[in-house]
């Protein structure tokens, strides 16, 4: 979140067309446990496209209102896998790796009722928001619009029509396609460390927990990556793999304007893509996210980009201007962000498939007790008393003035730095100031949350509605007697979410719910999102994590208890809290507030018409160089083409659909699509000219990750113009080109 002053104007502004409050209720249904015996373990995969609409709206993570989804670079992506025992089918779990930045429980839904048009009322059944786990890679390049609560809409200027249906749709392509391919699995767990992948961005924070406990880690961020490898029974073909490994999504920095699925996203791309030209199309690897709140992708450190000096570690700041103090990942000098995308992601797709290949303790889930079973609960957090002695309140939800610091992934500007708990700084009178306008925090409130200086009393902003959420989902898997998920409802730090799975694991296992040698992680962000999780210790040092850290410094501890409660409640069968919560005070179905502008008009320059060529791409091209062309195109919130002329469900990389192609000639005059905007090998681009004109930037990077044969290529563009009676779909071609060797 980086522009706290422009996020409070704006909210200010939003809420000139704010709407009257509606309560959703949701009513938690809950079984005993099953234990079975005799069980074959089955398995389904699937992936889809979530892209949803781009042109003008925010990507979603850095909250930054120049940081617009104006292109595609890679696709994003929703990739499920289903686990179920086959004599208890029915309490199957699905976990869910999707490329975005967080999940909003209403396109989780809309998902979830998306199944009913896709498989029969009895099939549609067996999936739900209970045994569904949604876990956000957080990908800080994804298009925004989709959020549920009004701190993470702010910068989307609201909800953008279309943006959680596309999300929706896709999700629930992806698990109509693991539901048909759910079949008897062997199922191979692993774990192994990667130790250039990530640092911690949050030394103080971290130093600041126990000697004691830290002593018991080699490292301050968990580097180890923990996967499940999916063979055909007969262990003849590899259908999927699925890893925990926590790093952020901010490989691409907030300069990006293409949609992209950051490091985890190129991670899957080029592990699907090796597996595809092996004739394995089907084969899909998700990068799932974990316990990452702390973890940054940026291994280079964060350094003064005028002087290249070491920053002032406690500020963060370069002299005391702390958006000079930034870090950088791998390779930045070599190819800049987006290179550090492709080696971070490079570095997690080969330790995955060095797992794969020659695991590490492998245990065969096959060979455990084959169980499959889940729990779910809604919890209201600020009702949450912790047990004890001391009977400690949780908060209701406050973001603290280190929020607005921003990290040195993507620091903000102005009003403070990291650790700023003072309560008399410099710029606390006019800040305190813009915010009472907003909402004045109670002394209740102040107190419950110290030693945070509340920024944004956003527990007590109910206008126009709320601001971070109050109730909860909370989520735990068991995937046979060996391996259990927890579904994680915000982003968690890496001490905290050593705790956490300490926690559940050893109720877990005092339960016999699991065997002593069960591996357990955190599927971070799952859900719904709640901003930030800190241990108590790393909340006092108040850097961006613990100012962002929602419910207050007992947060983490509120978590423990009613995990540990949902654990148990696997033998007790009996609810880990009351039987219903409200969902959100929210507006009812999509009406949430909706200011982003909508294209009125698309027109062209004299001369010109939709699809014509600007510059022409080059007469011929090597091997490893980028072709490019500018076209006359339009807004692409319009959208891009359907289906392919094929009738193929997507397009060859992927696309469901596409706003670019590379055709190959036949040499006779017949071209085949062999190319659309999901590959990293393509980039389309589009840029406004003047009030309704457009330019679109289309390039190619000549056998960069898919080979192709020296020959002659061109160029397609596919969009849609809208005019004053409605719109059009059109097409252009580039002149061909030849690639050679
Ligand atoms: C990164 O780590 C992996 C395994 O931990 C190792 O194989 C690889 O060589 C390392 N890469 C670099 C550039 O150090
Ligand atoms: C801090 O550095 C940024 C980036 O160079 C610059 O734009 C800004 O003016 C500086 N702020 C101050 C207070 O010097
Ligand atoms: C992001 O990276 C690009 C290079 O890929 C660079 O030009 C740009 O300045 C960077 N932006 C920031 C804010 O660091
Ligand atoms: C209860 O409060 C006392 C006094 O503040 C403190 O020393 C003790 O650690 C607290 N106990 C727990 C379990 O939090
Ligand atoms: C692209 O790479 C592949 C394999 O690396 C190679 O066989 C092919 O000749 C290359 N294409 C061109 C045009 O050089
Ligand atoms: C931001 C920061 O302080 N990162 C540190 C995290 O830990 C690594 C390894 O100890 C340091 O090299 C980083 O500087």
């Amino acid at each position: 979140m980086k522009s706290i002053a422009i996020l409070l104007v704006l909210a200010l502004a939003l809420l000139v067309s704010a709407r009257p409050i509606d309560n959703v209720f949701e009513a938690d249904v809950r079984s005993n446990l099953e234990a079975r015996q005799s069980s074959k373990l089955l398995v389904g995969v699937g992936s889809a496209d979530i892209t949803g609409p781009i042109g003008e709206l925010t990507l979603f993570g850095y909250a930054d209102l120049n940081n617009l989804a104006n292109g595609i670079h890679l696709r994003v992506r929703a990739r499920v896998f289903i686990f179920a025992a086959s004599d208890a089918p029915s309490r199957r779990v699905v976990y869910i790796s999707t490329d975005t930045g967080i999940v909003s429980v209403r396109t989780k839904k809309l998902a979830i009722q998306g199944l009913s048009s896709r498989l029969s009322a009895a099939d549609a059944a067996l999936y739900s928001v209970e045994n569904v786990m949604v876990s956000a890679t957080h990908t800080h390049s994804g298009p925004g619009g989709y959020q549920d609560d009004f701190l993470y809409q702010v910068t989307n200027w609201g909800r953008t029509p279309g943006a959680r249906e596309a999300i929706a749709d896709g999700l629930a392509d992806a698990i109509a396609q693991a539901h048909a391919d759910l079949s008897e699995g062997k199922v191979t767990l692993t774990k192994g460390a990667l130790t250039n992948g990530s640092i911690n961005r949050s030394k103080p924070s971290y130093l600041n927990n126990p000697a004691s406990e830290r002593a018991q880690y080699s490292a301050d961020v968990d580097q180890d990556m923990t996967l499940l490898a999916i063979s055909t029974a007969d262990g003849s073909r590899l259908r999927g793999v699925v890893n925990w490994f926590p790093v952020h999504g901010t490989s691409m920095n907030v300069s990006n304007h293409r949609v992209s699925g950051d490091n985890k996203g190129y991670a899957s791309y080029r592990y699907e893509l090796e597996q595809k030209l092996k004739g394995n199309p089907t084969f899909v690897a998700a990068f799932g996210q974990s316990n990452a709140a702390d973890v940054s992708p940026n291994t280079e450190g964060a350094h003064c980009t005028d002087t290249g000096a070491e920053c002032d570690g406690g500020k963060d700041s370069c002299g005391g201007n702390i958006s000079l103090c930034l870090s950088r990942g791998p390779e930045y000098d070599i190819g800049g962000d987006t290179r550090s995308t492709e080696v971070i992601g490079e570095r997690q797709f080969l330790r995955a498939k060095t797992l794969v290949e020659s695991p590490i303790a492998p245990k065969s889930l096959n060979s455990a007790a084959i169980k499959v079973d889940y729990r779910h609960a809604w919890i209201e957090y600020p009702k949450i008393v912790l047990e004890g002695p001391n009977n400690t309140k949780i908060c209701n939800p406050a973001m603290g003035y280190a929020f607005s610091a921003g990290t040195t992934d993507n620091p903000a500007t102005g009003i403070s730095y990291q650790g700023d708990n003072d309560p008399n700084g410099a710029n606390k009178p006019l800040w305190n100031f813009v915010r009472n306008l907003l909402t004045t925090p109670t002394q209740e409130l102040v107190d419950c949350h110290q030693p945070k200086q509340i920024l944004l009393a956003t527990g007590e902003m109910g206008v126009p509605y709320d601001w971070q959420p109050h109730t909860l989902p909370v989520q735990l898997f068991v995937v046979t007697s060996k391996f259990a998920i927890i579904g994680f409802p915000a982003e968690i730090s890496t001490m905290s979410g050593r705790r956490l799975r300490a926690t559940v694991l050893n109720q877990l296992i005092a339960d016999k719910v699991v065997d002593s040698d069960a591996e357990i992680v955190v599927a971070g962000l799952s859900n719904t999102y709640s901003s930030y999780v800190t241990t108590f210790e790393e909340y006092q040092v108040q850097r961006y994590e613990g100012g962002a850290t929602t419910y207050g410094p007992n947060t983490l501890k509120a978590h423990q208890q009613i995990f540990s409660k949902l654990a148990k409640s696997f033998v007790t069968g009996l609810p880990a809290a009351s039987p219903a919560f409200p969902l959100v005070s929210a507006p009812k179905e999509n009406s949430d507030i909706n200011l982003l502008s909508a294209v009125v008009l698309d027109t062209t320059p004299s001369g010109k018409s939709f699809g014509d060529v600007f510059t022409q791409p080059a007469a011929s091209y090597k091997s490893g160089e980028t072709a490019s062309a500018i076209f006359a195109c339009a807004h692409p919130r319009n959208g891009g083409s359907g289906i392919p002329d094929n009738g193929a469900l997507t397009w060859p990389g992927g696309a469901k659909s596409t706003f670019m192609t590379v055709e190959q000639s036949d040499g006779k005059g017949g071209w085949t699509t062999i190319l659309d905007d999901a590959l990293w090998d393509t980039r389309y681009l589009w840029i406004r000219v003047g009030s309704s004109e457009s330019k679109c930037l289309l390039e190619w990077k000549i056998n960069g990750s898919l080979p192709v044969p020296a020959g002659t290529y061109r160029f397609k563009i596919f969009g849609i113009n809208k005019w004053i009676f409605g719109t059009s779909k059109f097409t252009g071609v580039s002149n061909s080109f030849t690639v050679t060797a």
